[in-house]
């Protein structure tokens, strides 16, 4: 099969214009932010047949089961076309217009009854097209089951059809295309943000309430799609924490979400690690506590790993004390960890009084810190209640706080990153209150953004090895959940 980078097309869509941003009058008279004219594309061959894969390997990947092929005239037209001559497959071609002589047909090829076809389309706003050449084809006596569309506008698309027996499958969502546009750098976040907007405010099979706003169920529902934007354009957002920005950019530039949890005990043994993991992680986490040799010396050799691999350094230190007892921890004693450590972490027990003392010592500095909301040993009592009041000291506090430790996503605030310890391949414990989970299950389940892992990859005989299946199994489940 092809190997077709969904990315780089859509780049390429907006190269040729497909794609365009400003003021446009729909056909229902509304005015949209984003214009999707694929008419352009019979311009681009190469362009145009890479699409038309990508749309045929999503029929492949759905293992639709269809005896004939549809485009919905004009603009899928080719599009259907060369996927019927690429794959052999047989075509059905729908008249927008009947012939006022000959034959009359509406649909030219050969027509079995009882037949299924599959429907190819380039953009869905509401599925009306869709419907409209179904009824023909119904007409002919044929069934149709499935459509595939390359580009859905995410307004009600799915829905509509699906409530008339058509699933439909998009290809590329907006929400997709606005991610990587901004990643790209086409668009401004300002510019992404409104059109996000604009599809959630005009969404036609979503309930809205009698002042003709989003019903608290659909708004649920278009928050829910905002934490599905890439690393790369969460980086992006307006208020987001720089440090946070900076940590998701590296997530993007290096393919990993992987946090490598350093536990062991000598200097000498944590520098060889940091140096060997570092291209492969985004974060390294410390307990300096466990050091035996610890001098200031070591937190600037880290310092220039750090540097040198471009990760950032967290001290799982889980502050509890009162605001002022937590600055001098922070910044004092023979660790002074506010120096070298970019992240810590902190308990919420003591109230929003520890997240200002540790914002004494550690914003002037640039840095920040993450509250612990869940903690992945058994019997664990941050819970329920408890964690919902995390998530609202961290709201309030969102100036120093970048986001949680915790088991599955609890904050739809994509300017949050949750972390997520107790990483494993193989679920089960440690014999001491800890319990596993998969790095599929953490990223592409629960929602989570970093795996924290320490003996998954310390236990094995080749780090190296070990850390890149945990980069490779934490990317991929990220890849699928951007997907669904
Ligand atoms: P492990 O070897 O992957 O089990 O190490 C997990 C690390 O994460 C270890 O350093 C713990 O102190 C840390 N941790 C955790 O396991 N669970 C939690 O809830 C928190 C931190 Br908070």
């Amino acid at each position: 099969m092809e190997n077709i980078c969904v990315d780089s097309l859509i780049l390429k869509l907006h190269d040729v214009n497909g794609v365009k941003f400003g003021e446009y009058k729909l056909k229902s008279g509304t005015i949209t932010p984003i214009y999707i004219d694929l008419r352009v594309l019979v311009s681009y061959p190469s362009l145009m047949n890479q699409l038309s894969s990508l749309i045929y390997q999503r029929a492949q990947a759905e293992n639709l089961k269809f005896d004939s092929v549809c485009g919905v005239p004009y603009t899928a037209l080719p599009l259907a076309t060369i996927i019927c001559s690429r794959n052999e497959l047989p075509m059905l071609i729908r008249r927008k217009e009947a012939k006022d002589y000959g034959t009359k047909r509406m649909v030219e090829g050969v027509i079995r009854q009882g037949d299924t076809c599959l429907i190819i389309e380039d953009t869905v706003t509401t599925g009306s097209s869709i419907l409209e050449t179904a009824e023909v084809l119904y007409k002919e006596g044929l069934k149709v089951t499935d459509a595939i569309v390359l580009m859905d506008r995410e307004q009600g698309g799915v829905e509509t059809l699906g409530s008339q027996g058509i699933k439909l499958h998009p290809v590329i969502s907006m929400f997709k295309l606005l991610s990587v546009l901004q990643a790209g750098d086409r668009i401004s976040p300002q510019t992404a943000q409104s059109v996000r907007d604009f599809i959630l405010d005009n969404n036609t099979f979503r309930p809205k309430a009698e002042n003709g706003s989003l019903s608290p169920l659909a708004k649920k529902t278009c928050t829910e799609q905002e934490h599905m934007l890439s690393y790369g354009a969460r980086a992006k957002l307006s208020d987001i924490h720089p440090l946070g920005s900076k940590l998701l950019q590296i997530m993007e530039e290096k393919k990993s979400n992987l946090c490598v949890s350093a536990d062991v005990t000598s200097c000498a043994k944590l520098l060889e690690l940091a140096d060997t993991l570092g291209p492969k992680i985004c974060l390294l986490k410390t307990h300096v506590d466990i050091l035996e040799d610890f001098t200031p010396a070591f937190s600037n050799a880290l310092k220039d790993l750090a540097d040198k691999h471009n990760f950032l350094i967290f001290e799982d230190r889980k502050f509890a004390d009162i605001g002022n007892t937590v600055k001098h921890q922070y910044e004092g004693g023979v660790y002074q960890i506010s120096s070298w450590a970019h992240l810590v972490n902190a308990h919420a027990v003591p109230g929003p009084g520890v997240v200002q003392g540790l914002r004494a010592a550690g914003k002037p500095l640039g840095r920040a810190c993450l509250l612990i909301a869940q903690m992945s040993s058994q019997g664990s009592l941050a819970t329920g209640d408890y964690t919902q009041s995390v998530l609202k000291m961290a709201e309030e506090q969102s100036d120093f706080v970048l986001g949680f430790i915790c088991g599955s996503k609890i904050s739809k605030k994509p300017q949050f990153i949750h972390m997520t310890p107790g990483v494993q391949m193989q679920a089960g414990g440690d014999g001491l209150g800890q319990q596993y989970t998969s790095p599929e299950e953490v990223i592409a389940t629960k929602g989570s953004d970093v795996i924290i892992v320490g003996r998954g990859i310390l236990g094995a005989s080749n780090w190296a090895a070990a850390a890149e299946s945990y980069r490779k199994a934490g990317w991929d489940a990220y890849v699928k959940r951007l997907g669904q």
